[in-house]
């Protein structure tokens, strides 16, 4: 673990949300945790007092502030160092979740004369944590990633790298990369007893292995993102085809504006939408056609611009008119595309049917249509099964691989893999060993970076700034 300066200062916080509550949180961490809570608790008999607690210890009492008066009535937690949250002495008063009560409480110990504390930063219980080595800086990361978690994925995922999933995962590859590392340095420093050539084939393979690994975690960043921050998907038909109709299916409410009017919706409307423990980011767009009308001009070049950002397209093609030019350009704006069709409206009488859908398309694609009715739900279920399916291949979701949820995790990864590259492509061109060590050893630091070996106190506060107040 890299060596940072200890704090010595005592700081306090309200750990919960700052608003009306069934009970409010106030903790204080540091050596000064217990005799600062001390001054203002009292026991009911008032002979009791916290410094002679045991550890993991609940008192109930009261907390008073400077003149004696009574605040709130409390239970106290005392939590002695190092088995803590932040490895210190820390003391949480779970008081009555009132807002005034919570604030009072802080102020309270934030000002008392006798024992200096001070407000806590955002993130700083959890970045003490760390400091004091009690996880790295993988699993702190991912404590804010359980926080901000917004569906059962991102929680599941946050939890098993709390629980060290990646962090085992990285310094099993470190110590890998060290071992090598000390072999190649011991036969640089005694070339005459120790010959690291006969161990090049065996190197050569231990380094494919780890390329291929690392990669592999790369490329679970992409369902990783599209997990945790949600499939971006936009909705896209010819007007009146029923793409606001399936926009409000999915949320559940009529939040789009649905009239039997082709070009009603002018403006781009985005929900979130949660199934099955998966996130997606539902965009309703403007019909696509040729148009006089200015405005809905606009619509058409916005919903066009979306598109190309979109992780998911989604087709919606009214069954009950025939294909006309608006499809026909639609089609070929979606080639090479990630889309699914719908052919919705299949509840009245079917003009267009798949065959003619699929027409426009190219032969080859292999390309998913569902008939569907955003009036009567039809192909809702079958619609579900295919987005997971798409996006998690339906083995993501709840199994135990580690994935990459976090963008520094996945650029260092990405670089640790080229300083990988480098040594391979020394060692086909027949360099000497300690060419190769210095990319080596690069790799080992950058990786080393992932779970906090090798940062620096920069990124540390950086990192740490982004949490919530009091976490
Ligand atoms: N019978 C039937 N009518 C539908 C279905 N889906 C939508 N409609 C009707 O079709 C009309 C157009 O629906 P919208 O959802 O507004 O269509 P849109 O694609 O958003 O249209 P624009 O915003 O104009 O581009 C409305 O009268 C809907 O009630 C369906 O599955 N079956
Ligand atoms: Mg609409």
């Amino acid at each position: 673990m890299a060596q940072y300066y200890l704090e010595q200062d005592t700081i306090a916080a309200i750990s919960t949300a700052v608003s009306e509550s069934g009970i409010g949180i106030i903790r204080i961490s540091g050596p000064k945790a217990i005799a600062a809570a001390d001054l203002l608790y009292r026991s009911p008999g008032g002979k009791n007092h916290l410094s002679d607690a045991a550890t993991h210890t609940i008192h109930y009492g009261y907390i008073q502030d400077s003149k004696g008066n009574v605040i709130d009535e409390v239970l106290v937690s005392v939590m002695r160092a190092p088995r803590t949250y932040t490895a210190e002495d820390t003391v949480e008063i779970n008081c009555h979740g009132s807002v005034i009560a919570m604030k009072k409480i802080l102020d309270t110990v934030l000002h008392c004369r006798e024992i200096p504390v001070r407000a806590a930063e955002p993130g700083e219980f959890t970045k003490r944590a760390f400091l004091n080595g009690r996880i790295d800086l993988s699993r702190a990361e991912a404590v804010m990633d359980l926080i901000g978690a917004k569906n059962e994925y991102a929680l599941h995922n946050s939890v098993s790298q709390i629980r060290g999933s990646l962090y085992q995962k990285i310094q099993k590859l470190r110590s890998e990369i060290l071992y090598e590392i000390a072999h190649i340095e011991a036969s640089l420093d005694d070339p005459e007893h120790l010959d690291f050539t006969p161990h090049l084939p065996e190197f050569e393979s231990e380094l494919g292995k780890w390329q291929k690994e690392i990669s592999h975690l790369i490329r679970t960043a992409e369902d990783g993102r599209l997990a945790v921050e949600g499939i971006k998907t936009v909705i896209v038909g010819k007007p009146n085809a029923g793409k606001s109709s399936l926009l409000n299916l999915l949320v559940g409410e009529d939040r789009a504006i649905v009239t039997e009017i082709a070009g009603t919706t002018r403006d781009l409307l985005t929900e979130t939408i949660h199934l099955q423990g998966i996130t997606l980011l539902v965009t309703d767009t403007a019909g696509i056609r040729e148009t006089e009308d200015r405005v809905e001009q606009i619509g058409v070049e916005r919903a066009e611009n979306s598109l190309k950002e979109a992780d998911l397209l989604l087709w919606i093609v009214d069954a009950s008119v025939p294909l006309d030019q608006n499809d026909i350009r639609i089609a070929s704006i979606l080639k090479g595309r990630r889309f699914v069709i719908l052919l919705n409206k299949t509840d009245l009488k079917e003009v267009t049917g798949e065959e003619d859908v699929l027409k426009l398309l190219d032969p080859q694609a292999d390309q998913i249509i569902i008939p569907f009715s955003a009036r009567e739900g039809t192909g809702y279920e079958e619609l579900t099964k295919t987005l997971t399916d798409l996006f998690f291949h339906g083995k993501l979701i709840f199994n135990d691989e580690v994935v990459i949820t976090n963008a520094r995790h996945k650029a260092l990864l990405e670089q640790t893999l080229e300083s990988l590259m480098r040594v391979q492509d020394s060692l086909h061109q027949g360099m000497s060993e300690d060419f190769f060590s210095i990319d080596l050893m690069s790799a080992y630091e950058l990786i080393g970076a992932i779970i906090g070996e090798e940062v620096g106190e920069d990124l540390v506060d950086e990192i740490f700034s982004r949490f919530c107040m009091g976490k």
